[in-house]
């Protein structure tokens, strides 16, 4: 069963996704400068012309459903989350949002973190595999962040772990999957051919320099990603717009 319940978020076959739930994830720490106001990131999806943006509940609910933002870029709806103060070695991330409200806020997808190896894994499978069909009823695409991370995992990016990633990503139905860089463009490209049919983006990471960024950035399209899902590589640079069209410049041209 073929869908197309990525289309809303397509630009010439690839996507371009501004995250921003590091508020909920990580702590007003990480929303430097003007990135702490929501609208200011929103203005900057909108000119910067990125095809999705991410946001929590009450971000969408207060400053994207029924604004001019709806009307110009997408909404992935993140319907869970957890903070980094309670530091569990296994963690998991509890559904704060159902499909259903995801679709009143107008949301063309939701996001759903899957911690693979965590002890609780078998948990959040057993969720995504509700939210999936339950998007899919409500023709949105169900999009799985997928982390290795847990007790059980020794190295979190390796490339064994993030091809086996997609691979779940892929058997668990995931329109898309949002995964970490493994550290070259061949193990990427492995990655991308275990997730098969199912897309695979790239999670942007924590703010590092531009030129290795961009790297990434040439190597995961060059491995055949579908895209990237970037925010504190974006919107911690001092120059967010510039940075911006240096990273559609790889992904577009
Ligand atoms: P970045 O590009 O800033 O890494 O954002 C991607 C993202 O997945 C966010 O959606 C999320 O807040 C954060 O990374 C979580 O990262 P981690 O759990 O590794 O701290």
């Amino acid at each position: 069963m073929n869908n197309n319940f990525l289309q809303p978020f397509l630009s010439k076959g690839k996507v371009l996704f501004l995250a921003y739930d590091h508020g909920f994830e990580h702590g007003p720490k990480d929303l430097i400068g003007k990135s702490i106001d929501p609208e200011y990131i929103l203005d900057l999806a909108v000119k910067g012309g990125y095809t999705g943006i991410i946001l929590q509940k009450g971000i969408a609910e207060k400053y994207y459903t029924g604004t001019k933002y709806q009307k110009t870029v997408p909404l992935i709806l993140k319907i869970n989350g957890k903070t980094n103060i309670s530091r569990t070695t296994d963690p998991y991330s509890s559904i704060n949002c159902s499909v259903d409200y995801a679709k009143k806020l107008g949301a063309k997808a939701v996001g759903y973190t899957i911690y693979l190896g965590s002890k609780y894994e078998k948990k959040m499978f057993a969720d995504f595999g509700k939210i999936q069909e339950q998007a899919h009823q409500l023709k949105m695409a169900a999009i799985a962040w997928i982390y290795p991370r847990g007790s059980a995992v020794e190295d979190e990016t390796s490339p064994e772990i993030t091809a086996y990633a997609a691979r779940i990503g892929l058997e668990l139905g995931a329109d898309m999957i949002k995964i970490k860089y493994s550290g070259s463009e061949e193990t990427f490209r492995k990655a991308v051919q275990s997730a098969g049919e199912t897309k695979v983006v790239l999670s942007g990471g924590s703010k590092t320099g531009e030129e290795e960024f961009l790297n990434i950035v040439e190597s995961v399209i060059k491995a055949g990603a579908t895209g990237i899902a970037v925010g504190r590589n974006v919107f911690q640079h001092q120059a967010p717009l510039v940075m911006t069209e240096k990273i559609k410049k790889i992904l577009f041209s």
